[in-house]
């Protein structure tokens, strides 16, 4: 299986970061390919007193992973700060990041997009968006107005200079006149940037060629997606969605692989459903049993500590994701989660204003509208997150994983049950 991507099938925070760093061992190279450092995955690795915790943004996940080496796509937007402060923090705790590649193409968020990012979601008021205000928006919307800063501009002082003068002539009229803010100068700038360029240099490369010829080797590449495809600027709940490419097919613009050499797409369901910011969410809960997946499921936000809003598992959503991204696999995560619960309802299709949908309207307002119509199905009381093998799951456990995989459009091929690198269950 030489190139696999692993998707988010639902809001984010299904887990990514998990099943990235377990599949890590048998592949050589993890790449990421959209997003910032918006995303953040949390890697649990070890048991009992030596487990660590690792909480990823921009980093691939695969940089946990000894000998595998993690790339930087060119569908990322670089926060240079962030970058090296997760890579000291790594080192310092003893893991090797000698092996990260950096695509020349990616582009890199400047101060003023973290300004222009915060203050558009304080000028929207109830309208904003419930960004991470990390400045992503604004540096994707650079890219593609053809203003924005890339890797390799930090190389040449000269077009460094003449890019940043040319976004600055355009963002320091929109900062000081829309937003009463204090527009950068352009030397402030270029020394930002250029003051990474000796520290970045090294890890520097033409990431597309690297990973095609990686694959021409026959080696297998990883490809890991932030967020998730209800957040996905074509495919998402468009406007409440990120600012990037994060299916499958973000996958092949963001890495340079193309379509034709993947092999696989795993997409990662949790076995209920979170959001974090605003947005439609037909099977939110805003009760008792919210307050429980909350809870039990220490769903709150890895990058800026927000609650998750959380509610049960949408099969309109699944089969979407399923159809968008090609999903041949799925991993359930966090059964375990549910555990404890009598009954557990799933939405099988949505009812907008009288009329039933088996799959997701087409028109943004129908989903605003639409009411989940639930099965429900029974719950169980035994601790799961000890079984490694279907077999071992109770009843009722088994039962509910058969249900989704039949609603959901692919076949489920493995399952969480804990955080830990080894709670899995492997179905196929
Ligand atoms: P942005 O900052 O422009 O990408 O925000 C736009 C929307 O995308 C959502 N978004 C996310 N949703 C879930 N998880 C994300 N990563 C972090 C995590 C989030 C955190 O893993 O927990 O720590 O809060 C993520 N990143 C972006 C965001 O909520 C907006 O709805
Ligand atoms: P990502 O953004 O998709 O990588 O997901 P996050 O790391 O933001 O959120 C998923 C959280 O669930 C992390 O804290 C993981 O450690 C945790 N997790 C992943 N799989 C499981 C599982 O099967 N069971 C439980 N209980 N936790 C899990
Ligand atoms: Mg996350």
């Amino acid at each position: 299986m030489p190139a696999i991507a692993i998707i988010g099938a639902q809001w984010g925070d299904e887990g990514k970061g998990k099943a990235t760093d377990v599949l890590g061992s048998r592949v050589d190279y993890v790449v990421k390919f959209n997003g910032g450092n918006n995303a953040g995955h949390t890697v649990v690795i070890g048991q009992g007193e030596s487990q660590q915790k690792y909480a990823l943004h921009l980093l691939p996940s695969g940089i946990l992973t000894p000998g595998v080496t993690p790339v930087i796509g060119n569908g990322v937007v670089i926060d240079l700060g962030v970058l090296f402060e997760e890579i000291d923090g790594l080192e310092a705790r003893g893991v090797d990041t000698s092996l990260l590649k950096i695509s020349a193409s990616a582009h890199v968020i400047a101060s003023y997009n973290r300004t222009l990012d915060k203050v558009t979601e304080r000028f929207l008021g109830s309208r904003r968006l419930g960004t991470t205000g990390r400045g992503i928006g604004p540096t994707y919307a650079d890219k593609m107005n053809r203003i924005g800063i890339r890797v390799q501009d930090l190389f040449d002082d000269g077009i460094l200079r003449q890019k940043v003068e040319g976004v600055l002539e355009l963002k320091g009229q929109i900062l000081t006149k829309v937003y009463n803010r204090r527009a950068p100068e352009v030397d402030e700038i270029v020394e930002e940037l250029s003051s990474y360029a000796e520290r970045l240099a090294p890890y520097v490369v033409d990431s597309g060629l690297l990973l095609n010829q990686a694959l021409d080797r026959g080696e297998t590449v990883l490809l890991e997606a932030g967020q998730a495809t209800l957040l996905d600027v074509d495919h998402g709940t468009y406007p409440f969605v990120t600012s990037s490419s994060a299916t499958a097919g973000g996958a092949c613009t963001g890495s340079g692989i193309p379509p034709t050499r993947l092999d696989r797409v795993i997409g990662i369901v949790k076995a209920y459903t979170t959001r974090v910011g605003e947005g439609p969410f037909p099977t939110e809960l805003h009760d008792e049993f919210g307050e429980h997946l909350r809870t039990t499921g220490a769903e709150f936000g890895t990058t800026t500590g927000r609650p998750r809003r959380c509610g049960w598992y949408d099969t309109v959503i699944a089969r979407y994701a399923s159809r968008v991204n090609g999903v041949t696999d799925f991993t359930l995560t966090k059964l375990d989660v549910l555990t404890g619960l009598e009954k557990v309802p799933v939405c099988v299709a949505y009812d907008v204003d009288g009329v039933r949908h088996d799959e997701m309207p087409v028109n943004q307002s129908d989903f605003h509208h639409a009411k989940p119509i639930y099965e429900e199905l029974d719950g169980w009381t035994e601790d799961i997150s000890g079984c490694r093998t279907v077999e071992e799951l109770p009843a009722a456990a088994r039962a509910y994983v058969a249900r989704v995989e039949e609603l959901s459009g692919a076949r489920i091929s493995a399952i969480g049950v804990g955080p830990a690198r080894d709670a899995t269950i492997v179905v196929h």
